[in-house]
């Protein structure tokens, strides 16, 4: 009978055991990797961003990388550049030898070429093991983060006033290597700012308006490019940015900018100014100037992207000397103009100083120098007026100077006396002082949001 007894107590027992069996020891399962679908799995940030050095102009060769939260020593961060087809171009990583406080910057090496990136992305992982139940079975997980760009790059850019005034609405020149997709600015809080940029097949240059920037003082704008659209595409507008010009579209010289004298021609985007040619021993067609309808308080700069071309060589031969094309700087209200003429002196290549009135033609051309131009290739040229002060450049370099009278508000002009026809593809007229504001291009910056 007491055996009879025991055994309910036995099986009971056995199946207590047995259902112990299942719950008591804890299933670990120790998830590692990005945590997509539903799985419990956390990152150890929700966004941060990725700083990109250069160590040349287009050679990368470090990151620096934060997140929106603090990380504990051994944290393992690794930085994933991929090209256009989704390779990766360059991997770097490194481990946390101490805790890294919340925005705090951690240098990765990663070494690439710039002009491979199209995308990057970081991962996070952090030592810390949470644990997590899920009925009777606990998870212990760690905690994994997967950084994805969102798809924009910014560069901050300083830019320092030096001449000690007060600057209204002054626009910025800043030259980058590369071209930029979707291209806009904003300042310190966001806002954005008016701009033009012009890119000539390795490098572009931005021309911002700054709105205010006090006497010695510095601020910061950023360059937004990269992203999938352009929110703010309405601010490239050139005619908000300089106080004149003209990219020459359309079919004719717009006369509601330009007074025109003889025969400028505008085709595909070019203005084309032909001068007198000599045919045989005959002179056939005619000089060829156009100026400004608005005039500009001095100082400004002058630039303008032209492929000159020369004077006719048997005018000059014929008559000793003959001007080719010419860049009036400044022409008064009654059209006597100063300005520079690139000619010929019998078969020399010089220029000089030219003085001519826009109404009549009548003027003097005093040489003063050789050619230092290249002709008949495309450049930027730029001029300084700086009150009486001009300073000509061909893609930066310097070529003449002249000093001239003191300066009141005036016209500019381009013309073509012989020879052309001389081409310009787009010119504008900013304000200047001198010195200009200083400009210096901050990192490449990537901003990341952090998944799951
Ligand atoms: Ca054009």
């Amino acid at each position: 009978m007491r055996k009879l007894k025991l055994t309910p107590l036995i099986i009971s027992l056995m199946l207590l055991l047995a259902t112990f069996g299942l719950a008591v020891p804890n299933i670990n399962v120790s998830v590692q990797g990005l945590g997509w679908g539903a799985g419990p799995v956390q990152s150890p940030a929700t966004e941060g961003g990725v700083t990109f050095h250069f160590a040349t102009l287009t050679q990368v060769d470090y990151s620096l990388v934060h997140v929106s939260r603090s990380l504990p020593a051994y944290t393992a961060i690794i930085v994933k550049i991929y090209d256009s087809r989704g390779n990766i171009v360059a991997l770097g990583n490194t481990t946390l030898q101490a805790s890294l406080p919340a925005g705090e910057d951690v240098r990765v090496n990663v070494s690439f070429t710039w002009n491979r990136f199209s995308n990057v992305t970081v991962v996070i992982k952090s030592p810390n093991f949470t644990t997590s139940f899920s009925g009777p079975i606990s998870l212990k997980i760690q905690a994994v983060g997967e950084g994805v760009w969102v798809g924009s790059l910014r560069r901050p850019i300083n830019i320092t006033e030096q001449s000690g005034t007060d600057l209204y609405n002054y626009t910025v020149r800043i030259v980058l290597g590369g071209q930029y997709t979707n291209a806009y600015f904003t300042d310190l809080n966001g806002n954005p700012l008016y701009y033009w940029y012009v890119y000539d097949g390795s490098f572009t240059i931005f021309w911002v308006k700054i709105p205010y920037l006090s006497a010695n003082s510095k601020t910061t704008i950023f360059l937004h490019y990269g992203g999938s659209v352009n929110p703010y595409l309405s601010y490239m507008n050139p005619a908000k940015v300089f106080l004149f010009f003209d990219d020459f579209t359309g079919t004719y010289l717009d006369t509601s900018k330009w007074n025109i004298y003889g025969t400028p021609t505008v085709s595909g985007g070019i203005l084309s100014l032909q001068g007198y040619r000599a045919q045989g021993r005959n002179i056939r067609g005619q000089a060829t100037w156009i100026w400004t309808v608005n005039t500009f308080p001095v100082s400004y700069v002058i630039e303008m992207n032209t492929s000159l071309a020369d004077a006719d060589l048997r005018i000059a031969q014929n008559y000793g000397y003959a001007v080719g094309p010419f860049f009036l700087w400044y022409i008064n209200s009654t059209g006597d103009g100063y300005g520079e003429g690139i000619g010929i002196y019998y078969s020399l290549p010089v220029i000089g100083l030219l003085q001519i009135n826009v109404n009549n033609g009548s003027g003097t051309w005093t040489i003063t120098a050789w050619n230092l131009y290249t002709m008949g290739t495309w450049s930027i040229i730029s001029i300084v007026v700086d009150r009486g002060n001009i300073q000509t450049y061909q893609d930066g370099n310097p070529i003449s100077t002249y000093t001239v009278p003191s300066l009141e508000d005036g016209s500019i002009g381009l013309g073509q006396a012989t020879g052309g026809p001389s081409q310009y593809d787009w010119i504008l007229v900013r304000k200047y002082v001198d010195p200009e504001p200083a400009v210096s291009i901050g990192w490449v910056y990537a901003d990341l949001v952090f998944r799951p």
